[in-house]
């Protein structure tokens, strides 16, 4: 006898499910690092619709950054927990990646067999019948068995409603909290209401996973269970195997409860080691979905003055008297002084610019949005010089080398393990630094840059999220390789945070 739920059918069934709480919760992992959530893109302090936190934002810029305002959530409900926004953001990935499979293989299946049409409704009946059976659900009541062939008209509506329009929407809105996307097709992120349009709306997908999650699992063990349950274990309704049914259902959702918690303590019990392996997966695929995706915020119309913030938030603070005495003396003679070294690894030769020097070079300008990977945005017009005629003064690639790497006068924020802080970083691949929108920003809405928003001189790099964009520059430099600086991850926030050295997503 043919099964009425194939066995492909209730695999990729327990695959979402297991993916599915990867995704919930490596998700609110992220939240948690930025437990907010706005419909304005410039997330000013007080406009939330909705946050997690009791703390309050002040008012005035420069003081707060969004790394103070990160939560530790636990790893009981989180993957992976404490403050690990790096990491989680790798599970997201990686689970974004299996379940688009997954789904993929089970839409697939689902029209290659027909059996969409038990899923889908093709005649407006469904709506009436669909009321009865809400009736009937809001007196206590259960529809008789007749009703499930094998699903009713309310089931017909929730799940064509969560595979066809709530799972698309969370895919959509994902793809557009991606910078690359942003910076390639700035309509596209426009069109969902900005970066806090899609980043509310796709928690919004989430409350409405979750919902239906809840309701679903605790109806296929409440309305006929006796039909359901063998029906989803053993892919035949059987109502004499329900006792074995009932206990492999149980059993299973408590197996999959622990390898979801087992994921966030394997995780935080090296962390390091963590990264590179989720790294790995997920590279190639950030690298073929993005790695084509050229910036060209000077080219759009999307986004214009008209968008420029009100507010911008911070993360890192200007440096003080333990970080560097020289930018304070910079600083307070209006960085008449100040130089921008440029170099290379194992060359003695240094050239040494002054803003005035930058000031002279041909000069790009553009609105961009500035996304920190945590989840704040900001809407600007820049104005500086392209990294790469910068370093084309200096001469051609040295041999040897392929990165560019820019150091701050400021240090890090907080480092991995404690250790005394250390000068902020970023690596950037030759790829980034030939874009047309890799800059040194002197400039911000037409005004010289704020201090601490990076003067005198920043990096822009609008493919990226905000990690890469080193503020209060001190140095540029050709390296062979990041291995060598910092822990080897290619930058502090790589370093520290676990990010990965790709910053497009
Ligand atoms: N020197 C320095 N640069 C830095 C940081 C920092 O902590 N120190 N934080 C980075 C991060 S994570 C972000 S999101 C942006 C924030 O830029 P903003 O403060 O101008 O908004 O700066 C980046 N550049
Ligand atoms: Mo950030």
């Amino acid at each position: 006898m043919d099964p009425d739920f194939p066995l492909w059918l209730r695999t990729t069934h327990l695959l979402n499910f297991v993916l599915i709480g990867i995704l919930l919760r490596s998700g609110w992992e992220i939240l948690s690092s930025l437990p907010r959530l706005w419909w304005r893109n410039d997330c000013k302090p007080g406009t939330e619709w909705i946050k997690f936190t009791r703390r309050r934002v002040p008012a005035e810029e420069g003081v707060y950054t969004s790394l103070m305002d990160e939560r530790s959530a636990s790893p009981l409900l989180t993957l992976p927990g404490h403050k690990n926004v790096g990491l989680g953001r790798h599970w997201h990935a990686l689970g974004t990646t299996l379940w688009l499979l997954n789904g993929l293989v089970y839409v697939g299946l689902l029209f290659g067999t027909g059996l969409w049409r038990r899923i889908v409704p093709t005649s407006w009946d469904v709506i009436p019948d669909a009321l009865d059976s809400l009736r009937i659900y809001l007196g206590f009541g259960v529809p008789s068995i007749e009703h499930f062939q094998p699903y009713d008209a309310l089931q017909m509506i929730a799940y064509t409603g969560v595979v066809f329009v709530v799972a698309p929407v969370l895919i959509l809105t994902g793809i557009a909290m991606s910078p690359a996307v942003r910076s390639r097709f700035p309509w596209y992120v426009k069109a969902w209401g900005g970066h806090q349009g899609a980043r509310s709306i796709h928690f919004l997908g989430m409350v409405v996973m979750v919902l239906f999650t809840v309701m679903h699992v605790g109806l296929v063990f409440l309305v006929h269970p006796e039909y359901n349950l063998p029906h989803m274990v053993f892919g035949v309704t059987d109502p004499s195997r329900h006792a074995q049914a009932f206990t492999i259902a149980i059993a299973t959702i408590a197996a999959v409860i622990g390898f979801w918690i087992a994921l966030s303590y394997l995780t935080l019990a090296d962390r390091v080691r963590a990264q590179k392996w989720l790294v790995a997966l997920t590279e190639p695929v950030r690298k073929i979905a993005l790695g084509w995706m050229k910036p060209r915020m000077g080219r759009q119309r999307s986004y214009t003055e008209k968008d420029v913030s009100e507010y911008h938030w911070t993360n890192g603070l200007p440096p003080t008297e333990d970080e560097s005495v020289e930018w304070l003396a910079h600083r307070d003679n209006d960085f008449r002084d100040w130089r921008l070294e440029v170099g290379a690894e194992m060359s003695d030769r240094r050239l040494q610019l002054s803003l005035a020097d930058l000031r002279a070079l041909p000069k790009t300008e553009y609105v961009a949005v500035h996304s920190c990977m945590q989840g704040w945005t900001a809407t600007s017009k820049w104005g500086g010089v392209r990294l790469r005629e910068v370093l084309d003064l200096f001469g051609p690639r040295p041999e040897g080398t392929n990165y560019v790497m820019v150091t701050s006068h400021g240090l890090a924020q907080e480092m991995i393990d404690h250790r005394p802080r250390e000068p902020f970083y970023a690596v950037l691949s030759l790829d980034l630094v030939a874009e047309d929108d890799t800059i040194l920003a002197y400039e911000r809405n037409d005004r010289p840059l704020e201090i601490h928003l990076g003067a005198p001189l920043r990096l822009r790099v609008e493919s990226n999220h905000g990690y890469k964009m080193v503020k209060w520059i001190k140095s540029i430099e050709w390296i062979a390789d990041y291995a060598n600086y910092g822990d080897g991850r290619g930058g502090t926030r790589e370093d520290a945070a676990l990010q990965a050295f790709n910053g497009r997503i």
